[in-house]
């Protein structure tokens, strides 16, 4: 890439950069202002200089993405968005952490544009831009498998921090990264050590390089100058090795001092996450030059040049265009699968390649979804995913899809555009990854592990929801019933847990054709989801006799009904369907009327109009009994003050998931008594 001879302008606006940091921070009274002023000059050289983008479209698809991993330096990335005309103005500045504002205190996706990724909880970022040089190259393999043009190569720019590295979730992805030769990935390690508790030798004393190096990775060490600001010159030619670097991911591993060069400040905890005030402030003024007694500010002509990057965003864009076009021309199924993609939309008569399931024919609901997966992916190029090293508990492989690697050899049967993703034995990695695709744009990934570890993967969980990602985790081995491997293994707290998480469905289909429905849903309404599965076998229900599955799509719907007039409500999910249906036989041979509603998924079913709910939950029927098995929480709401929770309130233990179901209460016997006790309760 060409490029212009560094000129004082750009010292000015690199020195803007740092004054800026240090008075968003005292205005609003709080933030972090010394890694953003020491990072002026590594942002600004990424956005003025490396990154190709394009701040007039914040969405082009040839665009390199850019993840700020320390999420808690939003100005360093907020004031580049101001510099190079992303919409950001300097009043957003101004409002810095304040409702309302484009500036909050850690980037939101979605929120300003620019920002490719929420980030904050430190190590996430890196992870996710993982994910995103993944995303990459897979979508490369859609579109233009042969590498005939360059118009699906781009990189994928990190700044981390201390904190990121670590974590152990960068740790997990950076080792997969570097196994995955994500040539593509160019992370800037900020080096500064220091962190809150001081310097990060109390407890952070390795050798990252080393590390890195043992990943796979490229390292480049970049030394600070003498009087401690960025080498900037260095960091350049880091810089540009680092782009010509395709054939493994680069750390560039900068040397910096934080808060640099605030006099009192600089190299300190306490710039990392104070007010400089307004003394230090003006005496860091000083010595970079300006006049202390302006505050937000910046001549027109350092604007005008800063934002000058528009224009070469502007010809990097149109001549991606010009070739885009005749690839259009050349490839137009291609072309027609990217536009579809791009638009969010479905291929018609996609929900044909859905399998049903034979009724009477007992089959666990990971092994239909394994079927219902491989018939998706028949039809959707797009879809593509894998587990965490439990692939065939999880029945999460696409047959014949092909190992996601670099290289084939020594697998025959990888590609390095395949559709199977091997995450190795790291959940939280797996999960940020996950996102990280999504956040890429194009397609539907999907990550599988044991239900109970989910509890590993949470914090990417989170931000999957937060940031509204069409991510789907199948979390498989979804209770008690996976039997022998006891209490580590068996999850009891997880459902409610999970769906505390708001915007997260939570589903928990009850038989095969459930299974098959739910993932439909899942595809059709691109938010985040996670299934619970079961790894034993379950009924099949004969849907002559019982509602169609079709109703799990309204989140939970009445499977089978005894009378018109239920005296009592059973509600279960998952493989406790069963045990509910089992119980009504055993309360309709006792002349009791019985509803059984299958709840698969309660956010969905929260999302039905009033109308529906109450004609499958009836207000006047107060006899009710919730069945799962799992803690009790959240099902007071459903059952209601009369109604009996069935639930384990305890963790289970090693033995045959019939032993466990019978000694903890999930039998047909303790629900109907339960019903019966919640008849009682409702008509005292
Ligand atoms: C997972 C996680 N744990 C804790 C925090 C709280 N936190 C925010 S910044 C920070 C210290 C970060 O230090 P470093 O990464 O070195 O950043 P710098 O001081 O260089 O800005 C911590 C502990 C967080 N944001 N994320």
């Amino acid at each position: 890439m060409n490029r212009d001879q560094w000129s004082a302008l750009d010292d000015q606006a690199v020195i803007v950069g740092r004054a800026l940091a240090m008075d968003s921070v005292q205005k609003v009274g709080n933030g972090h202002p010394g890694t953003a002023m020491s990072l002026s000059p590594v942002a600004y050289t990424l956005f003025q200089r490396f990154l190709r983008h394009d701040p007039q479209d914040p969405h082009w698809l040839g665009r390199d993405r850019f993840v700020l991993s320390c999420g808690h330096s939003s100005l360093t990335l907020y004031i580049q968005l101001f510099l190079s005309g992303y919409g950001l103005e300097m009043k957003d500045l101004e409002e810095f952490r304040t409702e309302g504002s484009l500036t909050p205190g850690h980037p939101e996706f979605g929120h300003t544009d620019g920002v490719e990724i929420t980030t904050g909880p430190l190590g996430s970022g890196i992870a996710s831009a993982v994910g995103m040089a993944m995303a990459s190259r897979y979508e490369k393999g859609l579109f233009d498998p042969e590498s005939a043009t360059q118009l699906f190569d781009h990189n994928i720019w990190v700044i981390c921090s201390d904190g990121d590295l670590q974590e152990g979730v960068s740790a997990e992805a950076s080792s997969l990264a570097g196994v995955q030769a994500l040539g593509n990935l160019k992370v800037i390690y900020d080096d500064n050590r220091i962190s809150i508790e001081g310097d990060t030798h109390r407890a952070f004393t390795e050798d990252v390089s080393a590390r890195y190096r043992a990943y796979g990775w490229h390292v480049i060490e970049v030394a600070a100058m003498a009087d401690g600001n960025v080498d900037r010159e260095l960091l350049e030619r880091a810089m540009v090795e680092a782009e010509t670097e395709s054939r493994m991911p680069t750390l560039i591993r900068l040397k910096t001092v934080i808060a640099w060069p605030a006099p009192h400040a600089q190299g300190t905890s306490k710039s990392h996450g104070s007010a400089l005030g307004a003394n230090e402030i003006a005496e860091t003024k000083v010595a970079l030059g300006l006049d202390p007694e302006k505050s937000f500010s910046i001549s027109d002509e350092v604007l005008a040049h800063a934002r000058a990057v528009q224009a070469r965003g502007a010809e990097l864009h149109s001549n991606w265009l010009k070739e885009f076009q005749v690839w259009q021309s050349v490839h137009p199924e291609r072309a027609q699968l990217l536009a579809r993609l791009q638009n969010q939309t479905l291929p018609e008569n996609w929900t044909d390649a859905i399998p049903t399931f034979e009724a009477g024919k007992d089959i666990a609901t990971r092994a239909a979804s394994g079927k219902v997966i491989n018939g998706i992916a028949t039809v959707l190029p797009e879809f593509w995913g894998g587990s965490a090293d439990l692939a065939d508990s999880n029945n999460t492989t696409i047959e014949g899809g092909r190992s996601f690697l670099p290289l084939t050899a020594p697998f025959e049967d990888a590609s390095p555009y395949g559709r199977i993703i091997h995450f190795g034995i790291r959940e939280h990695a797996m999960g940020a990854i996950l996102n990280g695709v999504a956040l890429h744009g194009l397609t539907k990934p999907f990550g599988g592990t044991f239900l109970v570890f989910s509890d590993y993967m949470r914090g990417s969980v989170r931000l999957a929801a937060l940031m509204n990602l069409p991510v789907t985790f199948v979390w498989s081995h979804d209770s008690i019933g996976l039997g022998e491997d006891g209490p580590t293994h068996q999850p009891i707290e997880h459902l409610a847990a999970l769906r505390a998480i708001p915007n997260l469905a939570v589903v928990r289909p009850a038989d095969a054709n459930e299974t098959a429905i739910v993932w439909r849903e899942i595809i059709t309404r691109r938010k985040p989801a996670g299934l619970a599965l079961s790894r034993q076998n379950l009924p099949t229900w004969d849907r002559t006799i019982y509602s169609p599955a079709q109703g799990a799509a309204h989140g939970a719907y009445v499977l089978h009904d005894s009378s018109a007039n239920p005296s009592v409500i059973l509600i279960a999910t998952g493989s406790e369907v069963a045990v509910a249906v089992a119980a009504s036989q055993l309360l309709q041979s006792q002349g009791i009327a019985v509803r059984v509603v299958s709840a698969p998924c309660l956010e969905w079913f929260a999302e039905t109009d009033a109308q529906y709910q109450e004609s499958v939950l009836p207000r006047l029927v107060t006899a009710r009994v919730s069945i799962e098995a799992g803690v009790a929480q959240g099902w007071r709401e459903y059952v209601g003050d009369a109604g009996e929770i069935v639930s384990l309130n305890h963790f289970g233990a090693s033995a045959s998931a019939n032993t466990l179901f019978a000694k903890y209460g999930f039998t047909a016997e303790n629900v109907a008594q339960a019903a019966i006790r919640s008849i009682n309760k409702s008509t005292n």
